[in-house]
C-alpha cells in the first residue's frame, strides 16, 4: 500500500463544504512523511505544518458541534475575534496550512505530468521550484527565501522522493505516477475548495514572514 494511498482525501460534497474532523484526520498524516526526507531543514518545515494542524485541531475540539465544516471555524471566529480576524487563531493556521498543501499539490501534480530537466531528470529541483514560486515565494521575505534554497538543495534525487511516497516499497516508477494521479483529483478538489473559501470570506492575507 503506498503512503499516499493510505491516507487519500475523501470526495468533497456538492457544495464544496470541507468537513473539518475528516480533514484533520488525513493530513494529521502528511507531517510524517519528512521523516523519511533526511535533512534538518525538513524537521523545521514539519514542525511549521504541525503546529499549524494542532491550533486547528484546538479550536475545533473545544465544540465540535459548532465546527463540522472549516466554513464554520471560519465564521466562527470572523464573529468572536473581532479586529483581530483574519490574522489570529484557526483561521491564521489554516491560511499557512494551505499554502503548503498548494505548495505539495503543485509538486506533486508537476512530477506526475512528467515535467523534468533534462540535463538532471533525476532531480526534482524544477518541481520544487515551480510549487514554491506559486504557492510560496511571495510569502516570504529574504530569510525564508534563503532556508528554501536550503531544502531545494537538501532535495531527495526522483527515484527516491517517489520510493518515499510509496513508503519505500518496490513499486515500478509508472505506478507511482499513477498513484499520485489519483491522489491528486480529490486533494487538489480539496485545497481549491479552502481557497476558494479564503477569497469568499475576504480572509486571505498578502504580509510577508
Ligand atoms: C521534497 C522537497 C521539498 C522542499 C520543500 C521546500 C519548501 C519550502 C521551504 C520554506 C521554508 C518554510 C519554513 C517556515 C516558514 C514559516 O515562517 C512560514 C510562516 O509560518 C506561519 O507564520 C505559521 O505557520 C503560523 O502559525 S500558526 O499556526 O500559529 O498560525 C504563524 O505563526 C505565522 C506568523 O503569523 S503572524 O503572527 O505574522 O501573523 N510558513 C510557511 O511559509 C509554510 C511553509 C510550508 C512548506 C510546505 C512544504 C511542503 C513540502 C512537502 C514535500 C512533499
Amino acid at each position: 500500500m503506498s503512503l499516499l494511498l493510505d491516507n487519500r482525501f475523501g470526495e468533497l460534497p456538492p457544495d464544496n463544504s470541507v468537513n473539518t474532523k475528516l480533514f484533520l484526520e488525513t493530513v494529521s498524516h502528511l507531517p510524517t512523511f519528512f521523516d523519511c526526507l533526511g535533512s534538518k531543514v525538513f524537521s523545521l518545515i514539519k514542525s511549521d505544518i504541525n503546529g499549524n494542524i494542532t491550533k486547528i485541531k484546538e479550536v475545533y475540539l473545544k465544540d465540535p458541534h459548532r465546527y463540522v465544516t472549516l466554513q464554520h471555524i471560519l465564521e466562527s471566529e470572523r464573529q468572536d475575534l473581532g479586529a483581530e480576524w483574519p490574522k489570529a487563531g484557526a483561521t491564521l493556521a489554516l491560511m499557512w496550512l494551505k499554502r503548503g498543501l498548494r505548495f505539495i499539490q503543485i509538486l506533486l501534480q508537476s512530477l506526475a505530468d512528467g515535467e523534468r530537466d533534462l540535463n538532471q531528470p533525476n532531480l526534482i529541483r524544477v518541481n520544487i521550484t515551480k510549487a514554491y514560486e506559486q504557492a510560496l515565494k511571495r510569502y516570504h521575505g529574504w530569510f525564508v527565501q534563503k532556508i528554501f534554497n536550503t531544502a531545494l538543495y537538501a532535495a531527495p534525487y526522483r527515484s527516491n522522493f517517489l520510493k518515499a511516497l510509496s513508503k519505500g516499497e518496490d513499486v515500478k516508477e509508472e505506478e507511482c505516477l499513477e498513484n499520485l494521479r489519483h491522489f491528486l483529483v480529490n486533494f487538489a478538489a480539496t485545497v481549491d475548495a479552502i481557497y476558494d473559501m479564503y477569497a469568499r470570506l475576504n480572509a486571505e492575507l498578502d504580509y510577508t514572514v
